[in-house]
Formats: structure tokens, C-alpha cells, sequence
């Protein structure tokens, strides 16, 4: 995988990031709109009824518990994936997907073999503090985080200095690529809302190197 500054964009999206926060030892690329309304709503009808739903049992605070939101772990047969305490097999991509990851391949110049795939019913649904640092993503790992739905808060902030916080709306059809060192030195959350909210859909796409291939998960 490549983890490469230049993101250039293909025909149906724009050629720069619009946005781009200043954070030091973060890389992150902001593309606001880069799937069209309509295209966005189509892969939002799509996944919404193509995806097996799942409620993941993670491990938090060492106790096990049901993740606040639905889930499918979707990739390439050797791309397991082990968060949260728990080992994930990947199920096999949905057709619409696989033109979306191209896509994305080439708009971030990175290789993407799996992508989780998160759906937040209401504003009641939502993730906690983490990074996204297991060992099978490497060590700068490229993470292109697609979004369809409602418009959520997504947040930022140093491992070190959590005062130091920044936050990005994510709306219908936004790109956000988190990069180089953002995982070592920030945690990004995405937190509940009491605001009546409709739906979202967020696809977290990655690599996944193959060291867990041949392990036996214990579960989803
Ligand atoms: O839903 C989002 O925007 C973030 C999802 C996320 O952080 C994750 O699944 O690791």
C-alpha cells in the first residue's frame, strides 16, 4: 500500500481537497461532495438492503458488549481483521462495491482489500474514542472513510492532549482519508446526538495485511 500525498481525483470528482485542517503529525484529506447527491443516495438504497447487518460484540473496558451501531466486515478471503478484541472474517464484497473501491484506489493512490462497513440508525447510534492502529493495518495505514446519510459530527484529537480536538461535519457523499501518522498520534470519535437524525452509512475502506490469515476468529 501506498501512502501518498497526492489524491488525484478521477472524472466525476473534483481534482483538490477543499478542505484540509492543519494538524501537526496528522494527514488528513478532506473531499467534501465526492459522490454526486444521486449517486450517493443510489449506494445508500443499495447497501442498506444488500449488507448482512450485524451487532459486533466488542471489548471495551474488559467487558464484552454490543458495538452501538451496525456492522459488516466486507473483503478480499485473507483480509481478517481483529478489533476490539474480537477477530473478524470478512464476507465477500457486495457487486456495487467493487467499482466504488476502484475508485477510491485510485483517488487516494492506495490499495484498499476490505472496508467496514457501519450503519448508524439514529443519532443514538455512534463510536467512541479509538484509533484505528492494529498491527494488521500497518503502520501508517491509508483509511478513505466514505459517507452516505445523515450529516454527523466526526472528531478528532491528539492521544496526548485531548484538548486538542477538531471536528469535521460529514455529510452526504463526503470523503475524509486519514493518512500517514494520524493513527499513532490521534483518536477520531463520532458521538451521539439527541438532534432527530435520519440514518447514515459510513464505509471505512483498508488494507488489511495477511498475518491472520490461517488463525481461527472466535467470532464476528
Ligand atoms: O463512522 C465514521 O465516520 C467513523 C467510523 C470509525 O471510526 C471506525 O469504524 O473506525
Amino acid at each position: 500500500m501506498r501512502d501518498s500525498e497526492g489524491c488525484g481525483m478521477n472524472e466525476q470528482t473534483r481534482t483538490q481537497p477543499v478542505g484540509r485542517k492543519s494538524m501537526i503529525q496528522a494527514n488528513i484529506r478532506y473531499f467534501p461532495g465526492w459522490l454526486l447527491p444521486a449517486e450517493a443516495s443510489a449506494f445508500l438504497q443499495t447497501l442498506r438492503e444488500a449488507v448482512p447487518w450485524e451487532v459486533h460484540r466488542i471489548r471495551m473496558f474488559g467487558r464484552w458488549v454490543d458495538s452501538p451501531r451496525l456492522s459488516c466486515w466486507v473483503g478480499d478471503p485473507q483480509a481478517h481483521y481483529r478489533y476490539s478484541g474480537a477477530d473478524f472474517v470478512p464476507r465477500p464484497w457486495p457487486l456495487p462495491l467493487l467499482p466504488l473501491r476502484e475508485r477510491l484506489q485510485q483517488a487516494c493512490a492506495a490499495q484498499f482489500n476490505s472496508v467496514l462497513i457501519n450503519r448508524y440508525r439514529d443519532g443514538s447510534d455512534s463510536m467512541g474514542w479509538h484509533s484505528d492502529d492494529e498491527p494488521e493495518l500497518g503502520e501508517r495505514p491509508v483509511i478513505a472513510s466514505l459517507s452516505l446519510g445523515a450529516t454527523r459530527r466526526f472528531l478528532l484529537r491528539r492521544r496526548d492532549d485531548h484538548a486538542l480536538t477538531t471536528e469535521f461535519l460529514l455529510a452526504h457523499g463526503d470523503v475524509l482519508v486519514m493518512a500517514g501518522d494520524t493513527q499513532r498520534f490521534y483518536q477520531h470519535a463520532l458521538p451521539k446526538t439527541a438532534r432527530p437524525l435520519g440514518e447514515r452509512i459510513n464505509l471505512t475502506f483498508r488494507w488489511v495485511s495477511g498475518q491472520w490469515a490461517g488463525s481461527h476468529p472466535v467470532g464476528r
